[in-house]
């Protein structure tokens, strides 16, 4: 059977030619994030540095590690004019805005990174938006990030678990890669995912149930009380704690990932960040026939006003969104 590579399916693509480079040197990136993290303790890159995050999260070595890696290896890019990280507060300019335009590239180089300890499936999500029109000839400012999620032009995320896969999007549809160890090239592996529109499965961290808002309590207790109750089947609970194992269990199987708002922090819209993790996902679910709500309206439909700002997030099987979705309107 005839491989198709990563490289080959970009050239085949109708995108311009610099975003497939783009998304190349994000893949190139990954690869090597892929070696490190799978070398864990033997290569002297795991424990934490003892320094926060923007977030006020403790980076672990292989956050910063990961973050530098595709900073260095994006930069290379020619259509890249920016880029924006979980790990860096402000933007990092790359060039100025030529006249055809450009990219602005964010990412969580290295998600669910409190698993890594644990052995447990980490990753890597990133988010590709256009230039404003307005840019062309000087240089980026954070304001030209902030736009919403539906103006990206691709998104994606790599899994490091049993296999290393990228789940991509340029906007037409998602498709999976796996990296073929043997020749560290990505092969594809599923040309077309799709979330099936009914589930039986649905993914919370169930700790948080006192905090929880009405409609998501509701919404988890009928599920609970499986056949017996409206719902009249029984449901699964998974929590990996490590959104890109999560969400790739839905866009693979289905299912419902949750990280909704909750009393905890009543200001904070919940845990998760719009830009670099909702966003990106919230393209690639619907691109393979999900949905995504934030308790208002569609995740990339969300206003944006900053660059690390919070959200949150119910994402998954088309007809458990429209029933949360009923329940919040209730
Ligand atoms: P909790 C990882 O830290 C992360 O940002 C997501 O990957 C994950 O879904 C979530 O937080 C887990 O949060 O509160 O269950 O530890």
């Amino acid at each position: 059977m005839s491989t198709t590579t990563l490289a080959a399916y970009l050239s085949q693509s109708t995108i311009p030619p610099r975003l497939a480079d783009l998304v190349g040197a994000v893949a190139k990136g990954c690869v090597e994030i892929s070696a490190q993290v799978r070398r864990g303790g033997a290569g002297q890159i795991m424990g934490a540095l003892g320094s926060e995050n923007v977030q006020g999260e403790v980076q672990q070595k292989l956050d910063v590690l990961s973050n530098d890696i595709l900073l260095a290896l994006c930069a290379e890019a020619e259509g890249l004019s920016a880029m924006a990280s979980e790990e860096m507060e402000t933007i990092h300019p790359v060039r100025e805005v030529g006249p055809q335009g450009g990219y602005l590239l964010l990412f969580d180089p290295l998600d669910g990174s409190s698993n890594i300890a644990v052995n447990v499936s980490i990753g890597t999500i990133f988010s590709i938006l256009p230039t404003p029109a307005d840019s062309v000839g000087r240089a980026v400012t954070e304001a030209d990030f902030l736009q919403p999620g539906r103006n990206q032009v691709c998104a994606g995320y790599v899994v490091y678990g049993p296999q290393t896969q990228l789940v991509l999007t340029l906007g037409e549809g998602v498709c999976a890669f796996t990296l073929d160890p043997e020749c560290e090239d990505w092969v594809l592996t599923n040309p077309a995912m799709a979330i099936p529109a009914e589930t039986k499965e649905f993914a919370i961290n169930a700790a948080n149930t006192r905090h929880w808002a009405a409609p998501v309590s509701r919404y988890v207790e009928e599920c609970l009380a499986g056949v017996e109750g409206p719902r009249g089947k029984d449901f699964n609970m998974r929590w990996v704690a490590s959104m890109v194992a999560d969400v790739h269990r839905v866009i693979t199987r289905g299912g419902v990932f949750m990280y909704p708002w909750d009393k905890r922090e009543p200001n904070r819209p919940g845990k998760l960040r719009l830009m670099y993790e909702a966003n990106p996902m919230a393209l690639l679910v619907e691109q393979a026939g999900g949905a995504s709500f934030d308790g208002t309206g569609d995740t990339l439909d969300a206003p944006v006003t900053g660059l690390h700002q919070r959200a949150s997030v119910m994402m998954g099987s088309k007809a458990e969104i429209a029933r949360l979705r009923d329940y919040h309107a209730a």
